[in-house]
């Protein structure tokens, strides 16, 4: 164990992990399911369009969220076009800037306009309180992100948009089998999206789905999905090609089943590092204890700079250097970068919160690849670096007055 400020790797140690640690938490099946499963897609020879794998794994999702319709996409982003198309949007969406670009992207993609939205400082979502001013003529929509798994004021915006006649939708990303009021995230607003990315917790490499309780936006959902006539089901706008593969279906079915065991271990590794970083100056993790239902997929981080010594920037870099490869998303705010800060200049300084939560928060490493002894070494290399914080933050400083961001 590392004790010694000339140990660690940024001051000039070797670094404590041969191999890299990931945030990407892959939750993967044992090989002989898998196989098997691969095996029995073979000698079926039926590889998309709505094959027997996508319609079983709909059904069964529809019957875990317990929500009406499931309508299974290529990946999340995919799913997030879809819903804009099948909703008929035209003009400016109410959306947050704290969020993966993929949210943003998928308004762009839409011919939308995104109307940035601050987050609420302690819940990092967008809230109704924040929302309401930004509704001007133009707006059509209010597109929340459960991020983190954090259910993002459903009743307060569904009001909001009620009486303003806007649609509601979520970018559900982040929030597969968490609960909001007990009942778990899919059946909000008019329509919720999902992603099955591979490092999501349920893993389909790519793959995500829309959800609604509504069966005209059902319908629609599944026109917009397919660009085959014989699949139509309502009249929309445009279509496009956002189907699922019986290969990734084979791969979400399997991680389904896998989800308690998978939500279990997560709740571990969050246990694991809530037991190592306690008593950390600065150091906050996010929601370490929840009373409902939650995936536990992110292990999030707050690094308030002044009482840890070290901002988050440093700790990170001090911590890659030791081959522990933390994330510090979601920097920056999607309102600084291109292509919507030169689209949209005059929210570059206005989202405050936004942007002290991007140069405040980081994702740590968890998921299967991460051994709970290995988040015990994370939380003793981080108390080692937060001990000798000034020589840490001084040779970082040295290397960026070379030029560098990191050694
Ligand atoms: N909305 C929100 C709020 C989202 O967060 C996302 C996606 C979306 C919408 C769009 O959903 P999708 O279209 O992706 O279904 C990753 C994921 O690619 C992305 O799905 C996710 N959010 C985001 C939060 O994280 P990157 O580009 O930052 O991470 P990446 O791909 O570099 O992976 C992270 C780490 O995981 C890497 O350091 C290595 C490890 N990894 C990754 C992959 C893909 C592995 O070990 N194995 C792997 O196969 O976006």
């Amino acid at each position: 164990m590392k004790t010694r400020a000339s140990d660690l790797a940024i001051l000039g140690g070797q670094p404590t992990f041969a191999q890299p640690l990931h945030v990407g938490q892959l939750n993967l099946p044992d090989w002989p399911r898998f196989q098997q499963a691969f095996e029995e897609l073979f000698r079926r020879r039926w590889f998309t369009n709505h094959g027997p794998l996508v319609r079983q794994l709909e059904q069964r999702l529809a019957e875990f969220l317990d929500v009406r319709h499931v309508v299974c996409m290529t990946n999340g982003t995919l799913a997030l076009m879809v819903a804009l198309q099948a909703l008929d949007l035209r003009g400016r969406v109410i959306a947050p800037a704290f969020t993966f670009p993929a949210t943003v992207q998928a308004l762009t993609w839409a011919g939308l306009e995104p109307l940035f939205c601050d987050v609420d400082e302690k819940r990092h979502v967008i809230t109704a309180d924040l929302a309401r001013p930004l509704i001007e003529d133009g707006v059509s929509a209010i597109l929340g992100v459960h991020l983190w798994g954090r259910p993002c004021d459903p009743e307060a915006l569904a009001d909001l948009a009620q009486r303003h006649g806007l649609a509601l939708l979520f970018d559900a990303a982040h929030a597969f089998g968490c609960a909001h009021n007990g009942r778990l995230i899919g059946g909000l607003g008019r329509v919720e999206i999902f992603s099955f990315h591979a490092t999501k917790v349920l893993n389909a490499a790519e793959g995500g789905c829309a959800t609604t309780d509504d069966d005209e936006m059902a319908a629609r959902l599944r026109t917009v999905r397919n660009f085959h006539n014989q699949e139509t089901f309502a009249r929309v706008g445009a279509r496009i090609n956002a189907k699922m593969s019986e290969a990734q279906a084979a791969m979400a079915l399997l991680s389904l089943e896998d989800y308690p065991r998978n939500a279990q271990a997560n709740q571990r590794a969050l246990d694991a590092y809530a037991h190592g970083l306690a008593g950390l100056p600065g150091l906050e993790l996010l929601d370490p204890n929840l009373p409902q239902a939650h995936n536990r997929q992110f292990v999030v981080l707050d690094v308030d700079a002044q009482q840890a010594g070290l901002s988050r920037d440093e700790l990170t870099a001090a911590l890659e250097a030791e081959n522990v490869l933390a994330r510090r998303y979601f920097m920056p705010g999607i309102h600084r970068s291109p292509p919507y800060n030169r689209l949209y200049p005059h929210f570059v300084e206005g989202l405050p919160v936004t942007d002290r939560l991007s140069a405040r928060l980081m994702q740590l490493p968890s998921g299967q690849a991460v051994a709970e002894h290995d988040i015990a070494t994370v939380c003793a290399l981080t108390r080692t670096i937060l001990e000798h914080a000034p020589q840490v933050s001084r040779r970082l400083r040295a290397y960026q007055a070379k030029g560098c961001e990191r050694p």
